[in-house]
């Protein structure tokens, strides 16, 4: 029975479940770079390079090892624009018996996948992704009958599951299962951030880069020093070298955000881990060890892991179980464009400028830029959700809608109605001033919230607060919010909604 197997472009390794059985001598693989999927949104450049350069080295790395490889390189006038249009393709060529691939990431090509069979005439089989720790099913056997989902439960199911950080009598390693509160410090410094770990393009990389630049000119962020790994040898680099350098201090400064530094102590692992290049267990199992050898303190080590195994599995789980309605979820109502600023950077906000700029060089930007820069701007906005959904699943190297819609959907704009997380991480200046040293540099001035310099988050954050008391004024975790809220004087509060309408009605000019 001869099997046509399909790899997609975020399943770049041959531990992927669709090579599971398979036989090099009667088997053929597919592989393709389509038009229809590097033009659903308008992926960062750098993406675009990534995946393909990373396809090109699996397919060839396959042919070595003595497979077949249908492998479609991308050409505007390639006369199959859409995996279907290649596959379809294939079988008249080959004549499978059946057809294999590893269920994907997205509702999107999941919903045309699951057609193919009727569609195609061929019998079609879609395994389970063994990449990801807890399966579509485990995660809904985990969340039924819970009236919320909270991730910390789930988290620890999966550390039990793992065994991730846990003593032989089953309890959690250092006492307890999370160490949060110890990972809010701010960087002023010192110690020095590693320079991101580097690779330099080859000449499969180097084409590559031409072909993105030739045909993707229009898209979003540059191709300029591309320094990402592209195999999952340079890609096990990056991990051992983010364990050495920058896990010591990850946890520490994990909140942190610098003026001159786009990368700090993160791992900068995302965007390898969810294309195949690098296992979600043995990053981790990489940390845990860091932290057995005395190499690593337990608060990094175990943020680490609860990043991955607890957020990231999390995420997933809640994609699934709730798509395709979830993506079209709006309780807040939100109806304001996105400024056209996330596209160019160009405001004056400080902080906004930063995580947008490194953005479009890097096709990266960590979490609490995401989260409480770009994130909590279009929160405290109103940005109707799927304009700020299509920008972050555009503009990093990492982002696939599974992973990006419910960080972006749920736990940045709230936009679930606290399904996934249980209140707002909405905030004024103030905070982003306590994390990074962006408002010393700002146009705007953090100690104002009314004036005309004032920093806009400030009187963003109290409109939002006010036009939202119905949904949160009851939420026990927003109620001192509400009563320093009530215990400003009228005049302040006047102040601080027209401030904020003004800001409404200009944010193109900030
Ligand atoms: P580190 O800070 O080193 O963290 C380690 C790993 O933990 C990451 O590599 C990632 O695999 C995982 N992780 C951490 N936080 C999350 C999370 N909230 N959800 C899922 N995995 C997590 N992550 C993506 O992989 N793709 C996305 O498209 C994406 N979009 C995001 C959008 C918003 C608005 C927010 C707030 C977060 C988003 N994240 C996304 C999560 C997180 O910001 C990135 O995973 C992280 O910044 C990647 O950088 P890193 O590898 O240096 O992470
Ligand atoms: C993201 C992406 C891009 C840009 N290009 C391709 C491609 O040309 N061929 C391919 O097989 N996959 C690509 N991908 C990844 C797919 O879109 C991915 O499978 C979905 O995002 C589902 O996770």
């Amino acid at each position: 029975m001869a099997n046509l197997i399909l790899i997609l472009g975020d399943q770049l390794t041959t531990d992927i479940s669709a090579l599971d059985g398979a036989d090099p001598g009667r088997d053929r693989i597919v592989m393709a770079e389509v038009h229809e999927e590097a033009s659903y949104t308008n992926h960062h450049k750098k993406k675009l390079v990534l995946l393909f350069s990373a396809m090109r080295h699996l397919a060839r790395q396959l042919e070595k090892d003595g497979w077949q490889v249908h492998y479609q390189k991308y050409y505007p006038e390639n006369t199959h624009q859409s995996l279907e249009g290649v596959i379809s393709a294939q079988i008249a060529d080959f004549l499978p018996d059946r057809i294999i691939t590893t269920e994907c990431g997205e509702w999107r090509l999941h919903d045309q996948i699951s057609h193919w069979q009727e569609r195609l005439k061929v019998p079609v089989e879609i395994r389970s992704d063994a990449r990801f720790i807890a399966s579509k099913s485990e995660f809904a056997d985990w969340a039924e009958g819970r009236k919320q989902l909270r991730m910390e439960f789930f988290y620890r199911e999966m550390r039990r599951k793992t065994g991730l950080l846990m003593t032989p009598d089953g309890k959690p390693e250092g006492g307890s299962w999370n160490f949060d509160a110890d990972n809010r410090r701010k960087w002023s410094g010192k110690p020095p951030a590693p320079a991101p770990f580097r690779v330099e393009p080859d000449a499969i990389t180097r084409e590559v880069i031409d072909l993105v630049e030739q045909h993707f000119s229009d898209h979003f962020g540059t191709s300029d020093d591309f320094h990402f790994a592209v195999t999952p040898e340079d890609a096990q680099e990056a991990l051992n070298y983010f364990v050495e350098f920058a896990l010591p201090c990850f946890g520490d400064y994990q909140d942190a955000m610098s003026d001159s530094e786009d990368w700090l102590f993160h791992s900068i692992l995302s965007p390898y881990i969810n294309c195949g290049l690098l296992d979600p267990l043995t990053v981790c199992e990489a940390a845990a060890r860091a932290w057995y050898a005395g190499q690593a303190p337990i608060n990094g080590v175990e943020g680490f892991i609860r990043q991955i195994v607890g957020w990231r599995e999390f995420v997933r789980g809640i994609y699934w179980l709730n798509m395709p309605g979830y993506a079209k979820e709006n309780r807040l109502g939100n109806t304001r464009a996105l400024p056209w600023f996330y596209w160019t950077g160009d405001t004056k906000m400080r902080c906004m400028h930063q995580a947008i700029d490194a953005t479009r060089r890097n096709a990266y930007a960590h979490h609490i830029q995401r989260l409480m820069v770009t994130g909590n701007f279009a929160l405290l906005a109103g940005v109707k959700p799927e304009e700020i959904c299509d920008w972050y699943l555009a503009v990093y190297a990492d982002a696939y809608d599974w992973v990006e819609l419910p960080n972006v959907l749920g736990m940045v704009m709230h936009a679930d109605g606290g399904y996934l997380g249980s209140k707002p991480y909405a905030a004024s200046g103030k905070y982003i001033q306590r994390m990074s040293d962006h408002c010393a540099n700002c146009h705007y001035k953090v100690s104002k919230s009314t004036e005309s310099d004032a920093c806009p988050f400030n009187s963003l954050y109290w409109h939002f607060i006010d036009r939202h008391r119905a949904e949160f004024e009851r939420n026990p975790r927003m109620a001192m919010m509400y009563r320093n809220w009530d215990k400003q004087k009228p005049e302040k509060r006047e102040a601080l909604l027209q401030r904020a309408g003004y800001l409404l009605e200009h944010l193109d000019q900030l």
